[in-house]
């Protein structure tokens, strides 16, 4: 396909800033050896470290795109707490993850905050790094399908075909999350194809064949090779693995 692989590290709630910077710094010595043309390595740190991650990958002019892990959904004002899409931006941001299943479940997100999350995103051109999939439940009842296309369905509601063409999709079934259990290749491959399908249905082709769907859930050097090779799967979004320079190195540098 034309779309660029997207490798993305999901620190979560790792690393104070100066081990965020150890790390930045020792990922741009180490994807020295990646071709950084063929595959987007971005990295998603706590929202207190955003800054050193900029200033350490202009300084280098490290091949390294970054972004946050959530996004308020409004854009200033009396939200106590709250990060601002526009903040972002002025971070020189790409990236606002929406929707990770931590966020649904631990901080009760719901799928109207979802929207309008990825619609914030939008607003302050950040690209939404949405997030869907299906818990262990559903995925036994055989409803992983269904489930994750109203979470992508909710999570897009009233976005533009423009705007739609541009948002990444993470499927993360979240029984495969931080478990060590990744779903099998043809497994992440059904969902991602679904997403694509289900975009094709909402968008036409144009939108269908650009949106990068990533895979989420226990992606590893050693499984990331078999995941790539799935037609519909277009990237990782990386937790745990993230955390090791060479190792998210390694998952970058699939291709060999
Ligand atoms: C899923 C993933 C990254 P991990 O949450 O978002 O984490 O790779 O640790 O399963």
């Amino acid at each position: 396909s034309t779309r660029t692989p997207l490798m993305a590290g999901n620190w979560k709630m790792n690393l104070d800033w100066k081990q965020g910077l150890a790390l930045v710094e020792e990922l741009g010595d180490h994807l020295k050896t990646v071709n950084t043309d063929a595959v987007e390595v971005a990295v998603l740190p706590p929202f207190v470290d955003l800054r050193t991650v900029q200033v350490a990958v202009e300084a280098g002019k490290l091949p390294i795109s970054y972004g946050a892990q959530d996004i308020s959904a409004h854009e200033s004002g009396a939200y106590t707490g709250e990060v601002s899409g526009p903040m972002l931006a002025a971070l020189g941001a790409t990236y606002a993850t929406v929707g990770h299943s931590e966020r649904r479940q631990l901080h009760g997100e719901d799928e109207q905050v979802t929207n309008a999350k990825v619609k914030a995103a939008f607003a302050a051109g950040l690209t939404p790094i949405l997030c869907v999939g299906e818990p262990l439940e559903e995925r036994q009842a055989g409803k992983h399908v269904e489930y994750t296309l109203a979470q992508l369905e909710g999570g897009i509601e009233g976005v533009s075909a423009e705007q739609a063409a541009k948002i990444v999709i993470a499927y993360e079934p979240v029984w495969a999350i931080g478990t060590g259990e990744v779903a099998s290749a043809d497994d992440a491959q059904e969902v991602c194809r679904a997403i694509r399908e289900a975009l094709r249905a909402l968008h036409g082709d144009v939108v269908a064949d650009a949106v990068r769907v990533l895979y989420g859930g226990s992606v590893k050097s050693s499984n990331v090779v078999e995941l790539m090779g799935k037609e519909d799967v277009d990237g990782a979004l990386v937790g745990g693995a993230s955390l090791k320079a060479e190792e998210f190195a390694k998952i970058a540098g699939y291709q060999g």
